[in-house]
């Protein structure tokens, strides 16, 4: 059995013979000996030394088996342990022109993303990634949801027309998911509380730190809930991935620079804030927006919150903040007037701390058809391609509510990573469809 670099890490492996697979990471040709850092396919690294006529023409990034003794030696890097190497095969010999070198412009490390994934900082991504993607599902499980798919390809709009991706089905027009949540409502009618993963698309045209055109979107939708039920759910499913990714990934945390403890430190409650709250700190900050005919002005009521609000809401607080019950103008048509606060909308959406802005977004839905039904006229949308989702109302309806949290927007957060391209392994933006 060949093995990797970790289970050969310990003493109880000193002066035992194993076979190690991997990439050569470093390379350094001495006379008689050449020191080879491989990467496992787990990423881990340990030192090989093999006798310098065997490892004649080896180059960065070829694929090799190695079978030597396990030594300790506090000066071998990565941990003080080596593996004196007798036997060198070389699956593949890679071309002398690896392209990745130690400093590499940004847009070098997408054009090449499919081998810049082999560095530490992308391997340490990937993994938090699939952390995040498990601790997502195990509590999911444990807590009885039901975890179902909806279709991709779809005919009707959630979140709105502008950032639709039109495709060409066999003879009609349909588009790209943006959110299974009107497919997560109908099966919650017959499933009870339901999750799903699935990609979101958005024709972003926007070029942000924190909009991708695909993403990763993991949505929860329930039956006979009101909103602190559904706020109640986040911060239990948030704190539990954040918590055991720091708990079982500190050290890819610490390889991106971010503090585990600090992370440890989220549970709930939350932060509660209403909208109208928000608007007053913000408005006390003189938080400027822009305006959708471009000017600029002081924040005020009746305004979404944009990129910069959230930050200011969030650079100093030690817990995401629920900014709750926007004005209905800002939401979607689906969203449920509040009966206590006319224009109101039953809605949240998190607000992750160190200013990172929106995670998850999500509230009570309009469970009464003519309610609907009019929110779906007033927006002007194509009622023939709702008619499905109004039956909902129309055969035994609940209060039901749900959320969608964002992957990307949750592991930008974790790894306290910058541009939300980077925790994705193939980003997908207005200007990059490959690799
Ligand atoms: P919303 O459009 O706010 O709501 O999306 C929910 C969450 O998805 C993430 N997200 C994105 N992540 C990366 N790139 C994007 N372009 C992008 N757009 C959204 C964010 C956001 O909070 N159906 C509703 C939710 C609901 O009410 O259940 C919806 O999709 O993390």
């Amino acid at each position: 059995m060949h093995s990797r670099s970790n289970d050969i890490k310990s003493p109880d492996n000193v002066g035992k013979l194993v076979t190690l697979r991997g990439w050569v990471h470093r390379l350094r040709k001495q006379k008689d000996n050449t020191f080879i850092l491989i990467r496992d396919d787990r990423g881990g690294i340990i030192q090989v030394i093999v006798p310098s006529e065997k490892a004649v023409g080896l180059t960065i990034e070829s694929s090799i088996e190695v079978r030597g003794v396990v030594r300790r030696d506090v000066r071998a890097p990565e941990g003080g342990y080596e593996i004196k190497a007798n036997e060198l095969k070389i699956f593949g010999l890679a071309q002398l022109d690896y392209p990745i070198g130690e400093y590499q412009s940004p847009e070098i490390l997408l054009d090449k993303r499919h081998l810049a994934l082999r560095t530490r900082r992308m391997i340490a991504i990937a993994k938090i990634r699939a952390f995040v993607l498990k601790f997502a599902r195990d509590w999911f499980t444990e807590n009885d949801w039901i975890e179902v798919t909806a279709p991709i390809i779809v005919k009707s709009a959630v979140e709105g027309g502008s950032t639709l991706f039109r495709i060409k089905y066999f003879d009609q027009e349909a588009f790209l998911s943006q959110s299974a949540q009107l497919y997560l409502e109908s099966m919650t009618f017959c499933l009870g509380p339901v999750w799903s993963l699935t990609p979101s698309f958005r024709a972003e045209k926007s070029r942000t730190v924190r909009h991708l055109v695909e993403f990763s979107h993991l949505e929860a939708e329930a039956p006979w809930v009101n909103l602190e039920d559904i706020l109640n759910v986040q911060e239990q499913l948030v704190s539990a991935i954040v918590q055991n990714t720091a708990k079982h990934a500190s050290e890819e945390l610490v390889l991106l620079k971010t503090d585990p403890n600090e992370l440890r430190r989220i549970e709930p409650p939350f932060d509660r804030l209403t909208y109208l709250q928000a608007i007053e700190t913000l408005r006390a900050k003189d938080c400027i927006i822009k305006t959708e005919s471009g000017d600029q002005r002081t924040i005020q009521n009746g305004d979404d919150l944009n990129i910069d609000s959230e930050r200011e809401l969030t650079k100093d607080s030690r817990r995401p903040i629920f900014v709750i019950g926007y004005p209905l103008a800002v939401k979607p048509f689906y969203v449920k007037e509040d009966p206590l606060n006319k224009g109101m909308g039953l809605v949240a959406d998190l607000l992750a701390t160190r200013g990172f802005g929106e995670i998850t977004s999500g509230g009570i839905r309009e469970d009464d058809v003519n309610a609907l039904t009019k929110r779906i006229e007033k927006e002007n949308m194509d009622r023939s391609s709702y008619d499905w989702y109004i039956d909902l109302r129309r055969y035994g309806s609940v209060p039901h509510g749900g959320f969608g949290l964002g992957i990307e927007r949750l592991v930008r957060w974790i790894t306290n990573i910058k541009d939300i391209k980077d925790t994705v392994l193939f980003p997908r933006t207005m200007s990059r469809v490959t690799p």
